[in-house]
């Protein structure tokens, strides 16, 4: 039997900082799922469509990587593909207390485990919400994405402005 994880997140867009995660994620096991966590309170800067097209554009040479969306509750994305394992970032102690609050409701729901990898100290200030708000301004955010993610995010600006 495949054994399975998941990286959830919004990954609006996906940052270095994901990528790293779903990297070490895929070394470690035969398929990693990365699901888009539909979230209808955030309107996001990128589609749930663009999000998952920029995740898969990324991830191809993995070759270990399946990206699709749920709306919904983790534990059942879990549940409707006998994923046992959620593998996670773990930044700073800062993500460490809401971190820990859903790994044990998502472990007390269904039994499904939470791994945390710590990150990469190179990505630990790294969040999608500061690389919008820098790019916004006009910081460079180019070392912290994917090429073609730091493409989109500048196109994306420039049509809203
Ligand atoms: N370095 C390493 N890892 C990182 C970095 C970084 N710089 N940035 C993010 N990550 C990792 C973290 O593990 C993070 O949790 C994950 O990537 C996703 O990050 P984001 O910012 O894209 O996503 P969030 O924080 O909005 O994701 C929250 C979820 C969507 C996972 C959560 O809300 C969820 O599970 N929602 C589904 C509904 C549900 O089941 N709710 C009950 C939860 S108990």
């Amino acid at each position: 039997q495949l054994r399975r994880a998941v990286c959830p997140g919004s990954f609006d867009p996906i940052t270095n900082g994901h990528l790293d995660i779903i990297a070490r994620a895929s070394k470690l096991y035969d398929v990693v799922h990365v699901a888009v966590m539909i979230n209808q309170s955030k309107k996001g800067l990128f589609t749930i469509e663009e999000r998952i097209e920029l995740i898969r554009e990324v991830t191809a040479d993995f070759g270990n990587v399946e990206v699709e969306s749920f709306h919904g509750l983790l534990v059942d994305f879990c549940k409707q593909r006998d994923i046992p394992a959620i593998v996670k970032g773990l930044r700073a102690v800062s993500d460490f207390d809401y971190e820990l609050q859903m790994a044990q409701m998502n472990n007390g729901l269904s039994g499904v485990e939470t791994l945390f990898v710590p990150t990469n100290p190179t990505y630990s200030f790294l969040s999608s919400s500061l690389v919008k708000e820098v790019a916004a301004w006009g910081g460079d955010v180019s070392h912290l994405l994917p090429a073609t993610v730091h493409e989109a995010l500048v196109a994306r600006i420039a049509e809203q402005r």
